[in-house]
Protein backbone atom coordinates (compact mmCIF):
# COMPACT_ATOMS: atom_id res chain seq x y z
CA UNK A 1 0.00 0.00 0.00
CA UNK A 2 2.30 2.78 1.28
CA UNK A 3 1.59 6.12 2.72
CA UNK A 4 1.99 9.25 0.36
CA UNK A 5 0.96 12.25 2.27
CA UNK A 6 1.89 16.71 1.81
CA UNK A 7 -1.00 18.39 2.15
CA UNK A 8 -0.11 19.80 5.46
CA UNK A 9 2.68 22.77 5.69
CA UNK A 10 4.59 20.12 8.17
CA UNK A 11 5.17 17.36 5.23
CA UNK A 12 8.25 16.12 4.87
CA UNK A 13 10.14 18.08 2.48
CA UNK A 14 10.62 16.70 -0.85
CA UNK A 15 9.01 13.22 -0.07
CA UNK A 16 5.96 14.01 1.65
CA UNK A 17 4.91 11.89 4.69
CA UNK A 18 5.45 8.44 3.39
CA UNK A 19 5.83 6.02 6.88
CA UNK A 20 4.33 8.45 9.35
CA UNK A 21 2.75 11.81 9.70
CA UNK A 22 4.18 14.29 11.39
CA UNK A 23 1.08 14.94 12.73
CA UNK A 24 0.69 11.60 14.29
CA UNK A 25 -1.09 9.96 11.30
CA UNK A 26 0.10 6.28 10.57
CA UNK A 27 -0.06 4.31 7.01
CA UNK A 28 -3.47 2.63 7.87
CA UNK A 29 -5.11 6.15 9.03
CA UNK A 30 -3.69 8.12 5.75
CA UNK A 31 -4.72 5.23 3.15
CA UNK A 32 -8.29 5.28 4.72
CA UNK A 33 -8.53 8.69 4.63
CA UNK A 34 -7.41 8.71 0.59
CA UNK A 35 -9.71 5.78 0.30
CA UNK A 36 -12.56 7.95 1.54
CA UNK A 37 -11.23 10.88 -0.35
CA UNK A 38 -11.21 8.24 -3.55
CA UNK A 39 -15.50 7.12 -2.35
CA UNK A 40 -16.79 11.02 -2.31
CA UNK A 41 -15.24 11.43 -5.68
CA UNK A 42 -17.11 8.14 -6.62
CA UNK A 43 -20.33 10.07 -4.77
CA UNK A 44 -19.73 12.99 -7.38
CA UNK A 45 -19.58 11.25 -10.69
CA UNK A 46 -22.84 9.54 -9.94
CA UNK A 47 -24.42 12.65 -8.29
CA UNK A 48 -23.05 14.84 -11.50
CA UNK A 49 -25.44 12.11 -13.86
CA UNK A 50 -28.36 12.61 -12.12
CA UNK A 51 -30.70 15.08 -13.37
CA UNK A 52 -31.30 18.18 -11.74
CA UNK A 53 -29.64 20.39 -8.49
CA UNK A 54 -26.95 18.38 -6.16
CA UNK A 55 -29.14 17.28 -3.68
CA UNK A 56 -28.22 19.25 -0.85
CA UNK A 57 -27.86 15.47 1.38
CA UNK A 58 -25.04 14.87 -1.19
CA UNK A 59 -23.47 18.82 -0.79
CA UNK A 60 -23.42 17.91 3.45
CA UNK A 61 -21.89 14.28 2.99
CA UNK A 62 -19.42 15.42 0.77
CA UNK A 63 -18.37 18.62 3.27
CA UNK A 64 -18.24 15.75 6.18
CA UNK A 65 -15.95 13.16 4.25
CA UNK A 66 -13.68 15.63 3.26
CA UNK A 67 -13.70 17.56 6.86
CA UNK A 68 -12.66 14.10 8.43
CA UNK A 69 -9.48 14.19 6.05
CA UNK A 70 -8.20 17.72 7.35
CA UNK A 71 -4.96 17.25 8.88
CA UNK A 72 -5.28 16.61 12.91
CA UNK A 73 -9.05 15.95 12.90
CA UNK A 74 -9.51 12.52 13.00
CA UNK A 75 -7.41 9.72 13.63
CA UNK A 76 -10.08 7.19 14.14
CA UNK A 77 -10.10 4.18 11.34
CA UNK A 78 -13.33 2.85 12.92
CA UNK A 79 -14.77 6.81 12.07
CA UNK A 80 -13.51 6.63 8.86
CA UNK A 81 -14.36 3.79 8.14
CA UNK A 82 -18.14 4.05 8.93
CA UNK A 83 -17.91 7.80 6.66
CA UNK A 84 -16.55 5.66 3.49
CA UNK A 85 -19.99 2.93 4.19
CA UNK A 86 -22.10 6.07 4.66
CA UNK A 87 -20.28 7.35 0.74
CA UNK A 88 -20.58 4.23 -0.20
CA UNK A 89 -24.38 4.09 0.45
CA UNK A 90 -24.96 7.19 -1.07
CA UNK A 91 -23.16 6.50 -3.98
CA UNK A 92 -25.04 3.02 -4.54
CA UNK A 93 -28.47 5.18 -3.74
CA UNK A 94 -28.03 7.56 -6.23
CA UNK A 95 -26.60 4.76 -8.93
CA UNK A 96 -30.43 2.83 -8.36
CA UNK A 97 -32.07 6.56 -9.85
CA UNK A 98 -29.81 7.01 -12.76
CA UNK A 99 -31.35 7.03 -16.07
CA UNK A 100 -28.46 4.96 -17.43
CA UNK A 101 -26.77 3.05 -14.57
CA UNK A 102 -24.25 1.49 -16.76
CA UNK A 103 -22.63 4.84 -17.51
CA UNK A 104 -19.14 4.21 -18.01
CA UNK A 105 -17.85 7.05 -15.72
CA UNK A 106 -19.69 5.35 -12.27
CA UNK A 107 -17.95 2.02 -13.16
CA UNK A 108 -14.78 3.45 -13.46
CA UNK A 109 -14.99 5.90 -10.70
CA UNK A 110 -17.34 3.62 -8.41
CA UNK A 111 -16.54 0.27 -8.85
CA UNK A 112 -19.41 -1.88 -9.90
CA UNK A 113 -19.06 -4.32 -6.73
CA UNK A 114 -17.93 -3.23 -3.09
CA UNK A 115 -15.06 -5.88 -4.14
CA UNK A 116 -14.18 -3.67 -7.08
CA UNK A 117 -14.19 -0.48 -5.53
CA UNK A 118 -12.02 -1.94 -3.10
CA UNK A 119 -9.23 -3.17 -4.99
CA UNK A 120 -9.19 -0.17 -7.13
CA UNK A 121 -9.37 2.22 -3.93
CA UNK A 122 -6.29 0.96 -2.61
CA UNK A 123 -4.12 1.87 -4.78
CA UNK A 124 -5.30 5.12 -4.43
CA UNK A 125 -3.91 8.61 -4.01
CA UNK A 126 -2.80 11.79 -4.44
CA UNK A 127 0.01 10.34 -6.32
CA UNK A 128 -3.03 8.95 -8.50
CA UNK A 129 -4.52 12.61 -9.34
CA UNK A 130 -2.03 12.99 -12.16
CA UNK A 131 1.02 11.56 -14.07
CA UNK A 132 2.70 15.14 -14.61
CA UNK A 133 3.53 17.11 -11.40
CA UNK A 134 2.81 20.25 -12.69
CA UNK A 135 -1.13 19.02 -13.33
CA UNK A 136 -0.96 17.00 -9.66
CA UNK A 137 0.07 20.01 -8.01
CA UNK A 138 -2.49 22.12 -9.65
CA UNK A 139 -5.58 19.51 -8.52
CA UNK A 140 -3.89 19.03 -4.92
CA UNK A 141 -4.46 22.78 -4.60
CA UNK A 142 -7.64 22.24 -5.42
CA UNK A 143 -8.44 18.84 -3.54
CA UNK A 144 -7.03 20.88 -0.38
CA UNK A 145 -9.06 23.79 -0.58
CA UNK A 146 -12.24 21.75 -0.69
CA UNK A 147 -10.66 20.13 2.07
CA UNK A 148 -10.80 23.46 3.99
CA UNK A 149 -13.82 24.57 2.66
CA UNK A 150 -15.08 21.41 3.15
CA UNK A 151 -14.81 22.37 7.24
CA UNK A 152 -16.30 26.01 6.74
CA UNK A 153 -19.73 23.79 5.28
CA UNK A 154 -19.75 21.99 7.65
CA UNK A 155 -19.75 24.20 10.36
CA UNK A 156 -22.53 26.83 8.69
CA UNK A 157 -24.61 23.61 8.01
CA UNK A 158 -24.24 22.81 11.91
CA UNK A 159 -26.10 25.59 12.20
CA UNK A 160 -28.49 25.01 9.58
CA UNK A 161 -27.33 27.46 7.06
CA UNK A 162 -26.42 25.87 3.33
CA UNK A 163 -25.39 27.07 0.12
CA UNK A 164 -26.75 25.27 -2.88
CA UNK A 165 -23.95 26.65 -5.17
CA UNK A 166 -21.11 25.32 -3.56
CA UNK A 167 -22.61 22.10 -2.80
CA UNK A 168 -22.62 21.67 -6.80
CA UNK A 169 -19.24 23.09 -7.05
CA UNK A 170 -18.16 20.14 -4.69
CA UNK A 171 -19.47 17.84 -7.05
CA UNK A 172 -18.01 19.66 -9.97
CA UNK A 173 -14.38 19.77 -8.81
CA UNK A 174 -14.02 16.29 -7.54
CA UNK A 175 -15.18 15.06 -10.98
CA UNK A 176 -13.06 17.66 -12.12
CA UNK A 177 -10.54 15.64 -10.17
CA UNK A 178 -11.13 12.12 -11.81
CA UNK A 179 -10.49 13.85 -15.45
CA UNK A 180 -7.93 14.69 -17.61
CA UNK A 181 -7.59 18.56 -17.37
CA UNK A 182 -5.14 21.26 -18.93
CA UNK A 183 -3.01 23.54 -16.80
CA UNK A 184 -5.42 26.61 -17.60
CA UNK A 185 -8.81 24.76 -17.02
CA UNK A 186 -7.03 23.49 -13.43
CA UNK A 187 -5.75 26.93 -13.31
CA UNK A 188 -9.45 28.08 -13.83
CA UNK A 189 -10.66 25.68 -11.11
CA UNK A 190 -7.93 27.02 -8.63
CA UNK A 191 -9.47 30.42 -8.84
CA UNK A 192 -13.17 28.88 -8.71
CA UNK A 193 -12.20 27.30 -5.31
CA UNK A 194 -11.04 30.45 -4.08
CA UNK A 195 -15.07 31.99 -5.41
CA UNK A 196 -16.49 28.93 -3.24
CA UNK A 197 -14.28 29.79 -0.50
CA UNK A 198 -15.13 33.63 -0.13
CA UNK A 199 -19.14 32.35 -0.55
CA UNK A 200 -18.23 29.63 2.34
CA UNK A 201 -17.02 32.30 4.94
CA UNK A 202 -19.57 34.52 4.02
CA UNK A 203 -22.13 31.28 4.65
CA UNK A 204 -20.40 30.41 7.76
CA UNK A 205 -20.12 34.23 9.38
CA UNK A 206 -24.07 34.42 8.15
CA UNK A 207 -24.59 31.30 10.20
CA UNK A 208 -22.19 32.45 13.53
CA UNK A 209 -23.45 36.20 13.72
CA UNK A 210 -27.47 35.31 12.84
CA UNK A 211 -27.18 32.66 15.92
CA UNK A 212 -24.69 33.83 18.48
CA UNK A 213 -24.72 37.77 17.77
CA UNK A 214 -21.89 40.34 16.52
CA UNK A 215 -18.47 40.13 18.16
CA UNK A 216 -18.17 42.58 20.48
CA UNK A 217 -14.67 43.88 21.93
CA UNK A 218 -13.71 42.30 24.63
CA UNK A 219 -10.81 40.95 27.51
CA UNK A 220 -10.82 37.30 27.94
CA UNK A 221 -8.66 36.20 31.00
CA UNK A 222 -5.78 33.50 30.70
CA UNK A 223 -5.92 33.36 34.22
CA UNK A 224 -7.93 30.19 36.26
CA UNK A 225 -11.04 30.52 38.98
CA UNK A 226 -11.21 27.96 42.00
CA UNK A 227 -13.87 26.04 40.46
CA UNK A 228 -13.06 22.56 38.33
CA UNK A 229 -13.28 23.58 34.80
CA UNK A 230 -14.05 21.90 31.18
CA UNK A 231 -11.81 23.00 28.43
CA UNK A 232 -13.08 23.37 25.13
CA UNK A 233 -11.47 23.22 21.71
CA UNK A 234 -11.95 23.31 18.50
CA UNK A 235 -13.86 25.66 16.40
CA UNK A 236 -17.38 24.47 16.80
CA UNK A 237 -20.04 27.21 18.40
CA UNK A 238 -22.91 25.24 18.37
CA UNK A 239 -20.86 22.28 20.80
CA UNK A 240 -20.26 25.49 23.06
CA UNK A 241 -23.45 26.67 23.30
CA UNK A 242 -24.64 23.28 24.04
CA UNK A 243 -21.76 23.09 27.09
CA UNK A 244 -22.20 26.08 28.56
CA UNK A 245 -25.92 25.72 28.60
CA UNK A 246 -25.31 22.21 30.34
CA UNK A 247 -22.94 23.22 32.94
CA UNK A 248 -24.46 26.87 34.06
CA UNK A 249 -25.03 26.11 37.83
CA UNK A 250 -23.29 23.35 38.32
CA UNK A 251 -20.16 24.93 40.01
CA UNK A 252 -18.42 23.82 36.72
CA UNK A 253 -16.72 26.60 34.93
CA UNK A 254 -15.64 26.63 30.90
CA UNK A 255 -12.41 27.64 29.14
CA UNK A 256 -11.45 27.93 25.51
CA UNK A 257 -8.31 26.56 24.18
CA UNK A 258 -6.55 27.58 20.91
CA UNK A 259 -9.09 28.66 17.93
CA UNK A 260 -12.01 28.53 20.47
CA UNK A 261 -10.98 31.85 22.05
CA UNK A 262 -12.75 34.08 19.90
CA UNK A 263 -16.26 32.46 21.07
CA UNK A 264 -15.58 35.14 24.23
CA UNK A 265 -16.55 37.93 21.87
CA UNK A 266 -20.40 36.75 20.83
CA UNK A 267 -23.12 37.79 23.00
CA UNK A 268 -24.77 34.88 23.64
CA UNK A 269 -21.84 33.71 25.69
CA UNK A 270 -20.57 36.78 27.50
CA UNK A 271 -24.19 36.00 29.48
CA UNK A 272 -22.65 33.07 30.75
CA UNK A 273 -20.42 34.42 34.07
CA UNK A 274 -19.24 30.51 34.29
CA UNK A 275 -17.43 31.69 31.27
CA UNK A 276 -14.09 32.58 32.66
CA UNK A 277 -11.36 32.49 29.86
CA UNK A 278 -8.66 31.03 28.00
CA UNK A 279 -6.27 28.66 28.80
CA UNK A 280 -2.85 28.02 27.43
CA UNK A 281 -1.64 28.61 24.04
CA UNK A 282 -2.36 27.40 20.30
CA UNK A 283 -3.34 23.71 19.13
CA UNK A 284 0.50 22.52 19.35
CA UNK A 285 0.76 23.37 22.98
CA UNK A 286 -1.84 21.07 24.49
CA UNK A 287 0.38 17.93 25.01
CA UNK A 288 1.59 20.32 28.20
CA UNK A 289 -1.43 22.40 28.76
CA UNK A 290 -4.10 19.80 28.86
CA UNK A 291 -1.69 17.73 31.55
CA UNK A 292 -1.84 21.16 33.72
CA UNK A 293 -5.78 21.30 33.00
CA UNK A 294 -6.37 18.70 34.99
CA UNK A 295 -10.64 18.58 33.94
CA UNK A 296 -11.88 17.36 31.12
CA UNK A 297 -11.25 18.43 27.49
CA UNK A 298 -13.69 18.62 24.68
CA UNK A 299 -12.27 18.36 21.06
CA UNK A 300 -14.80 19.57 18.82
CA UNK A 301 -12.56 19.50 15.78
CA UNK A 302 -8.68 19.81 14.63
CA UNK A 303 -6.26 20.05 15.95
CA UNK A 304 -5.99 16.85 17.86
CA UNK A 305 -1.85 16.28 18.18
CA UNK A 306 -0.87 13.08 19.58
CA UNK A 307 -2.79 12.13 23.03
CA UNK A 308 -0.51 11.61 25.97
CA UNK A 309 -1.44 9.29 28.96
CA UNK A 310 -1.36 11.84 31.38
CA UNK A 311 -4.72 13.09 30.21
CA UNK A 312 -6.41 10.04 28.11
CA UNK A 313 -8.98 9.35 30.56
CA UNK A 314 -10.20 13.10 30.29
CA UNK A 315 -10.02 13.80 26.72
CA UNK A 316 -13.61 13.54 24.51
CA UNK A 317 -14.12 14.19 21.06
CA UNK A 318 -17.02 15.09 19.74
CA UNK A 319 -18.81 15.99 15.90
CA UNK A 320 -15.66 14.97 12.88
CA UNK A 321 -12.77 15.08 15.49
CA UNK A 322 -11.95 11.62 16.62
CA UNK A 323 -8.85 9.72 17.85
CA UNK A 324 -8.86 6.16 18.73
CA UNK A 325 -9.35 5.05 22.05
CA UNK A 326 -10.99 8.51 23.10
CA UNK A 327 -14.64 8.85 24.17
CA UNK A 328 -16.84 10.05 21.67
CA UNK A 329 -19.52 12.23 22.40
CA UNK A 330 -22.63 11.61 20.00
CA UNK A 331 -24.03 13.80 17.46
CA UNK A 332 -27.23 15.38 18.85
CA UNK A 333 -30.95 14.16 17.64
CA UNK A 334 -32.79 16.26 15.24
CA UNK A 335 -33.49 19.98 17.27
CA UNK A 336 -31.77 18.13 20.56
CA UNK A 337 -28.42 19.03 22.14
CA UNK A 338 -25.71 16.51 23.00
CA UNK A 339 -25.19 15.23 25.58
CA UNK A 340 -22.14 16.14 27.76
CA UNK A 341 -23.47 15.18 31.14
CA UNK A 342 -19.90 12.60 31.28
CA UNK A 343 -17.86 15.50 31.12
CA UNK A 344 -19.53 17.80 33.55
CA UNK A 345 -19.97 14.49 35.87
CA UNK A 346 -16.08 14.05 35.14
CA UNK A 347 -15.27 17.39 35.68
CA UNK A 348 -17.22 17.71 39.51
CA UNK A 349 -14.06 15.02 40.48
CA UNK A 350 -11.30 17.21 38.94
CA UNK A 351 -8.87 19.60 40.81
CA UNK A 352 -9.37 22.84 39.69
CA UNK A 353 -7.18 23.94 36.39
CA UNK A 354 -3.55 24.58 37.71
CA UNK A 355 -2.43 28.16 36.53
CA UNK A 356 -0.28 28.82 34.11
CA UNK A 357 -0.18 32.72 33.23
CA UNK A 358 -2.37 35.30 34.49
CA UNK A 359 -3.05 38.15 32.01
CA UNK A 360 -5.77 39.09 29.62
CA UNK A 361 -5.76 38.84 25.84
CA UNK A 362 -8.36 41.55 23.77
CA UNK A 363 -10.23 40.08 20.55
CA UNK A 364 -13.83 40.65 18.89
CA UNK A 365 -12.70 42.75 16.04
CA UNK A 366 -15.03 41.33 13.44
CA UNK A 367 -16.24 43.33 10.59
CA UNK A 368 -18.99 44.60 12.68
CA UNK A 369 -17.33 45.93 15.20
CA UNK A 370 -14.13 47.58 13.69
CA UNK A 371 -16.90 48.83 11.27
CA UNK A 372 -18.49 50.33 14.04
CA UNK A 373 -15.41 51.96 14.71
CA UNK A 374 -15.04 52.95 11.23
CA UNK A 375 -14.61 56.58 11.40
CA UNK A 376 -11.83 56.56 14.14
CA UNK A 377 -10.03 53.89 11.69
CA UNK A 378 -10.32 56.28 8.84
CA UNK A 379 -9.30 59.33 10.82
CA UNK A 380 -6.23 57.83 12.23
CA UNK A 381 -5.28 56.55 8.25
CA UNK A 382 -5.95 60.34 7.46
CA UNK A 383 -3.73 62.01 10.22
CA UNK A 384 -1.17 59.71 9.44
CA UNK A 385 -1.60 58.07 13.11
CA UNK A 386 -1.75 54.67 11.37
CA UNK A 387 0.73 54.16 8.66
CA UNK A 388 0.01 50.69 7.38
CA UNK A 389 -2.06 47.55 7.99
CA UNK A 390 -0.87 44.32 8.12
CA UNK A 391 -2.95 41.16 7.68
CA UNK A 392 -1.19 38.07 9.66
CA UNK A 393 -3.80 35.68 9.38
CA UNK A 394 -3.84 31.76 9.34
CA UNK A 395 -2.56 29.01 11.21
CA UNK A 396 0.32 28.47 14.08
CA UNK A 397 1.94 25.42 14.17
CA UNK A 398 5.22 23.86 16.08
CA UNK A 399 8.41 24.77 14.46
CA UNK A 400 10.68 27.49 15.95
CA UNK A 401 10.50 29.06 12.16
CA UNK A 402 6.98 30.49 12.68
CA UNK A 403 8.79 32.74 15.81
CA UNK A 404 9.11 34.87 12.09
CA UNK A 405 5.85 35.98 13.30
CA UNK A 406 6.47 37.20 16.55
CA UNK A 407 9.80 38.73 15.27
CA UNK A 408 7.88 40.77 12.83
CA UNK A 409 4.84 42.26 15.59
CA UNK A 410 7.65 43.06 17.86
CA UNK A 411 9.67 44.65 14.88
CA UNK A 412 6.92 46.44 13.19
CA UNK A 413 6.75 50.23 13.46
CA UNK A 414 4.46 51.80 16.09
CA UNK A 415 2.30 53.49 13.60
CA UNK A 416 1.04 50.11 11.75
CA UNK A 417 -2.04 48.08 12.93
CA UNK A 418 -1.80 43.96 12.99
CA UNK A 419 -5.23 42.57 11.16
CA UNK A 420 -5.57 38.71 12.78
CA UNK A 421 -7.31 35.31 12.68
CA UNK A 422 -6.73 31.58 13.17
CA UNK A 423 -4.51 30.29 15.53
CA UNK A 424 -1.70 32.11 13.93
CA UNK A 425 -2.38 34.94 16.76
CA UNK A 426 -1.02 33.35 19.58
CA UNK A 427 2.45 34.04 17.59
CA UNK A 428 1.97 37.47 19.17
CA UNK A 429 -1.44 38.62 20.84
CA UNK A 430 0.04 38.76 24.17
CA UNK A 431 2.92 40.59 23.65
CA UNK A 432 2.26 44.25 25.03
CA UNK A 433 2.06 45.93 21.51
CA UNK A 434 -0.14 49.16 22.90
CA UNK A 435 -3.26 50.61 21.14
CA UNK A 436 -2.84 53.69 18.64
CA UNK A 437 -4.98 56.56 20.35
CA UNK A 438 -6.70 53.33 21.58
CA UNK A 439 -7.40 51.41 18.74
CA UNK A 440 -5.50 48.39 19.83
CA UNK A 441 -1.98 47.16 17.38
CA UNK A 442 -3.74 44.01 17.29
CA UNK A 443 -6.99 43.17 16.10
CA UNK A 444 -8.18 39.98 16.15
CA UNK A 445 -10.99 39.03 13.97
CA UNK A 446 -11.33 35.60 14.99
CA UNK A 447 -11.32 32.25 13.90
CA UNK A 448 -9.30 31.30 10.89
CA UNK A 449 -12.81 31.31 8.40
CA UNK A 450 -13.15 34.82 10.46
CA UNK A 451 -10.31 36.35 7.62
CA UNK A 452 -13.50 36.63 5.73
CA UNK A 453 -13.63 39.66 8.45
CA UNK A 454 -10.70 41.03 6.70
CA UNK A 455 -11.80 40.69 3.55
CA UNK A 456 -14.60 42.82 4.12
CA UNK A 457 -12.73 45.81 6.30
CA UNK A 458 -10.49 46.07 3.57
CA UNK A 459 -13.01 46.45 1.29
CA UNK A 460 -14.81 48.89 2.63
CA UNK A 461 -11.53 50.87 3.68
CA UNK A 462 -10.85 50.58 0.02
CA UNK A 463 -14.61 52.26 -0.57
CA UNK A 464 -14.34 55.02 1.95
CA UNK A 465 -10.76 56.21 0.60
CA UNK A 466 -12.23 55.68 -3.31
CA UNK A 467 -9.67 53.30 -4.51
CA UNK A 468 -10.06 51.33 -7.15
CA UNK A 469 -8.22 48.57 -6.43
CA UNK A 470 -7.52 46.86 -2.49
CA UNK A 471 -3.85 46.55 -3.90
CA UNK A 472 -4.05 50.81 -3.34
CA UNK A 473 -4.35 50.30 0.43
CA UNK A 474 -1.80 50.49 2.71
CA UNK A 475 -2.36 47.15 3.33
CA UNK A 476 0.42 44.19 3.39
CA UNK A 477 -0.29 40.46 4.06
CA UNK A 478 2.11 38.14 5.71
CA UNK A 479 0.29 34.82 5.90
CA UNK A 480 1.15 31.96 8.09
CA UNK A 481 -0.16 28.30 6.72
CA UNK A 482 0.05 24.85 8.43
CA UNK A 483 -3.54 22.83 7.51
CA UNK A 484 -5.74 22.96 4.43
CA UNK A 485 -8.52 25.60 5.60
CA UNK A 486 -5.73 27.95 5.37
CA UNK A 487 -5.43 26.99 1.33
CA UNK A 488 -8.83 28.19 1.58
CA UNK A 489 -8.28 31.43 3.02
CA UNK A 490 -5.15 31.90 0.84
CA UNK A 491 -7.10 30.92 -2.47
CA UNK A 492 -10.13 33.20 -1.27
CA UNK A 493 -7.59 36.33 -1.24
CA UNK A 494 -6.40 35.34 -4.42
CA UNK A 495 -10.22 35.57 -5.75
CA UNK A 496 -9.98 38.67 -4.58
CA UNK A 497 -7.71 40.15 -5.87
CA UNK A 498 -4.91 40.50 -3.73
CA UNK A 499 -1.50 40.91 -4.74
CA UNK A 500 1.73 39.89 -3.24
CA UNK A 501 0.85 37.74 -0.37
CA UNK A 502 3.78 36.86 1.20
CA UNK A 503 3.25 32.83 2.85
CA UNK A 504 5.24 30.84 4.93
CA UNK A 505 7.09 29.22 7.19
CA UNK A 506 7.24 27.63 3.79
CA UNK A 507 6.13 27.46 0.64
CA UNK A 508 3.57 24.42 0.06
CA UNK A 509 5.78 20.95 -0.54
CA UNK A 510 2.90 20.11 -3.16
CA UNK A 511 3.54 23.01 -5.22
CA UNK A 512 5.86 22.45 -8.09
CA UNK A 513 8.25 24.89 -8.96
CA UNK A 514 6.30 25.71 -12.26
CA UNK A 515 3.37 26.22 -10.49
CA UNK A 516 5.01 28.12 -7.86
CA UNK A 517 6.27 30.79 -10.83
CA UNK A 518 2.63 30.92 -12.16
CA UNK A 519 1.63 31.70 -8.62
CA UNK A 520 4.24 34.22 -8.21
CA UNK A 521 4.01 36.17 -12.28
CA UNK A 522 0.52 36.33 -11.36
CA UNK A 523 -0.08 37.42 -7.61
CA UNK A 524 3.55 38.15 -6.83
CA UNK A 525 3.20 35.59 -4.13
CA UNK A 526 6.54 35.47 -2.09
CA UNK A 527 7.88 33.48 0.44
CA UNK A 528 8.69 35.09 3.82
CA UNK A 529 11.97 36.13 3.93
CA UNK A 530 14.13 37.54 7.03
CA UNK A 531 12.17 40.32 9.60
CA UNK A 532 14.31 42.79 8.97
CA UNK A 533 14.24 43.13 5.58
CA UNK A 534 10.72 41.68 5.45
CA UNK A 535 9.30 44.69 7.75
CA UNK A 536 11.13 47.11 5.91
CA UNK A 537 9.87 45.78 2.42
CA UNK A 538 6.60 45.69 3.82
CA UNK A 539 6.22 49.37 5.22
CA UNK A 540 7.36 49.99 1.75
CA UNK A 541 4.50 48.25 -0.29
CA UNK A 542 6.80 45.82 -1.32
FE1 LIG B 1 2.43 14.65 7.10
FE2 LIG B 1 0.86 16.80 7.31
FE3 LIG B 1 -0.01 14.62 6.02
FE4 LIG B 1 0.26 14.64 8.70
S1 LIG B 1 -1.19 15.86 7.45
S2 LIG B 1 0.87 13.01 7.30
S3 LIG B 1 2.12 15.90 8.91
S4 LIG B 1 1.68 15.96 5.41
FE1 LIG C 1 -5.27 26.43 13.73
FE2 LIG C 1 -5.34 23.77 13.62
FE3 LIG C 1 -5.18 26.17 11.15
FE4 LIG C 1 -8.48 27.43 12.34
S1 LIG C 1 -6.41 25.02 14.98
S2 LIG C 1 -6.36 27.70 12.15
S3 LIG C 1 -3.99 25.04 12.52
Amino acid sequence: MGMSCNQCQESILSTGCTARGVCGKDEMTAKLQDVLVYATEGLAVSAELLPGQVERSVGQLVSESLFVTVTNTNFDEDAIVEQIRKTLAMRDALNARLPHPSTQDVALWSGSSREDFLLKAITVGIESLSENEDLRSLKSLVLYGLKGLAAYTDHAAVLGYHDDDIYAFYVKALVALTRDLDADELTDLVMETGGSAVKAMALLDRANTETYGNPEITEVKTGVGNNPGILISGHDLRDLADLLEQTEGKGVDVYTHCEMLPAHSYPAFKKYSHFVGNYGGSWWSQDKEFDSFNGPILMTTNCIVPVREAYRKRMFTTGLAGYPGLKHIPARAEGASKDFSELVELAKSCAPPKEIENGKIIGGFAHNQVLALADKVVDAVKSGAIKRFIVMAGCDGRHASRHYYTDVAAALPKDTVILTAGCAKYRYNKLELGDIGGIPRVLDAGQCNDSYSLAVIALKLKDVFGMEDINELPISFDIAWYEQKAVTVLLALLFLGVKGIRLGPTLPEFLTPNVVSVLVEKFGIKPIGKVEADVEAMMAGA
